[in-house]
């Protein structure tokens, strides 16, 4: 763990040329450092115009004061920013002024290290700050908002709240080794732990829609060769990305974008033409696209509206068996050409477009965002989508419910029972950071920004 003595200090914001870039300073040497800066004490929270001389007394750049006291701070500590001109010449030369009055540079995340260890927020919701700086789409942001707020952190002050119960009615026998659970002790207890352990199969159920908030939505093209995938993709992406030609067999090679449909961020893949007879380096590519296919939460199965009884070939049956009514669409492309009736017998939602002209794309965005919204899955009244190290903890916890709940059928010691219960505290515990892991919470903050 780095020590909280060390006054540090970093550039906030991105290297570049901007309006405005911002240095942020935290730890005890903040408020001389402040004052020294500002050539009077600043009043906290309040912005100070003035210039910035370096410790030679060269004027650098003016810029903006800004103290906050502690624990009124991000960090809990007293703390400074100083907003400069947006030149990293500039911002480079303030940090190492910095650190030649004394502060050492930041590691990534330890800004927000700092306010995790000095409680100014637990760690679903330091977590929630880098989710809210990555989040790529409206339901990302909502939900990192939420978990900001303390939307996870709550349901899990709930679960240990009453594991205590549990534990403190359990623990009540451990004095007493020839004494069993009694009956009615046994039924509350048997039924909190039912309940826990629907509760947090509740939260883990929500891990994939976390993924895909976090990742977006992986969605697969495919079709047969020269139906119009690649312009398909090209007129989602808004640019010409993949080759397109008229030629059968022009993208050989998965080619994946980002895009934000409605409120949500979709990873879109376009794939080789799906040939049933292929020479061999189409085939190679046919085989990759299944290999990405596979592990997709959205298809777009794309087909030449000439000829609308086309399907493609037969899918491998591991993958085909994940394509369902609400997690596919048939495309019909080229609706400038033939304006054919397409057949409709697919219970999956069927439409025209033109990926030459964009006509249809309404009615495609429509029915994608329609796709996308059934991933969102209700945990109670507040949106919850969790990631994998919560994944990882509820996985553990829900492992030690069923270890509790089995003891308690078999008539196990008390002892054991409490130890299970203890196990399933500790597993809540390391979501909120409740637990002294080291190791674990150096490796979480290594993976956040410098400066936040
Ligand atoms: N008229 C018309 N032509 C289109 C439309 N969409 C694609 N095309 C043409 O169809 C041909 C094939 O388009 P691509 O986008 O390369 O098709 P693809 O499915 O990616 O083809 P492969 O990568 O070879 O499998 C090109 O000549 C496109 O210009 C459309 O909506 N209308
Ligand atoms: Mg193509």
């Amino acid at each position: 763990m780095l020590p909280l003595s060390d006054t540090i200090a970093a550039i906030a914001t991105p290297t570049g040329t901007s309006a405005i870039a911002m240095l942020r300073v935290s730890g005890p040497a903040a408020a001389a450092l402040a004052t020294a800066l500002g050539g009077k004490a600043l009043v906290p929270r309040h912005a100070t115009h003035g210039d910035y001389r370096d410790a030679a007394g060269v004027l650098v750049d003016d810029v903006v004061f800004t103290f906050f006291q502690g624990p009124a701070s991000y960090t809990g500590e007293d703390s400074l920013e100083i907003a400069c001109h947006g030149n990293p010449y500039i911002a480079q030369r303030l940090l190492e002024d910095l650190c030649a009055r004394g502060c050492r540079p930041a590691e990534p995340g330890e800004f927000t290290q700092r306010a995790f260890l000095n409680h100014r927020m637990d760690l679903s919701r330091a977590e929630a700050v880098m989710d809210l700086i990555h989040a790529r789409s409206e339901r990302a942001l909502a939900s990192a908002n939420q978990q900001l707020r303390g939307s996870l952190g709550r349901q899990m002050d709930a679960l240990i709240g009453s594991l205590l119960q549990i534990l403190a009615r359990v623990e009540a026998y451990i004095d007493f080794p020839d004494e069993d659970l009694p009956t009615e002790d046994r039924k509350i207890v048997a039924d909190e732990l039912a309940r826990l352990a629907r509760e947090t199969d509740r939260l883990l159920a929500t891990r994939h829609y976390g993924e895909l908030l976090r990742d977006g939505i992986k969605t697969v093209i495919l079709g047969a060769p020269n139906v119009g995938k690649s312009s398909l993709l090209n007129r989602l992406v808004g640019r010409d990305r993949a080759l397109v030609s008229p030629e059968a067999g022009t993208t050989r090679d998965f080619i994946e974008e980002r895009i934000i449909v409605g409120p949500h961020c979709l990873r879109i893949i376009d794939t080789a033409g799906l040939n049933p007879t292929p020479q061999p380096l189409e085939k190679l590519g046919i085989e990759k696209t299944l290999e990405r296919a596979a592990e997709a939460d959205l298809f777009l199965f794309v087909y030449d509206a000439a000829e609308p009884g086309f399907s493609p070939p037969p899918l491998p049956p591991a993958f085909a068996s994940r394509v369902t009514a609400e997690n596919s669409i048939n495309i019909f492309n080229k609706s400038d050409l033939h304006n054919s009736k397409i057949a409709r017998n697919s219970p999956s939602p069927t439409l025209q477009i033109s990926a030459l002209t964009g006509a249809g794309f309404e009615e495609l965005t429509a029915a994608i965002i329609r796709c996308a919204d059934r991933f969102q899955l209700d945990a109670g009244n507040d949106q919850i989508a969790i990631n994998a190290r919560h994944a990882h903890a509820l996985t553990q916890a829900r492992q030690g419910l069923a270890d509790a709940q089995a003891k308690l059928t078999t008539n196990a010691p008390v002892e054991l029972l409490a130890s299970d219960l203890r196990g399933i505290l500790a597993a809540y515990g390391e979501i909120s950071g409740k637990v002294d892991n080291e190791r674990m919470l150096d490796a979480l903050f290594a993976t956040f920004c410098i400066g936040k």
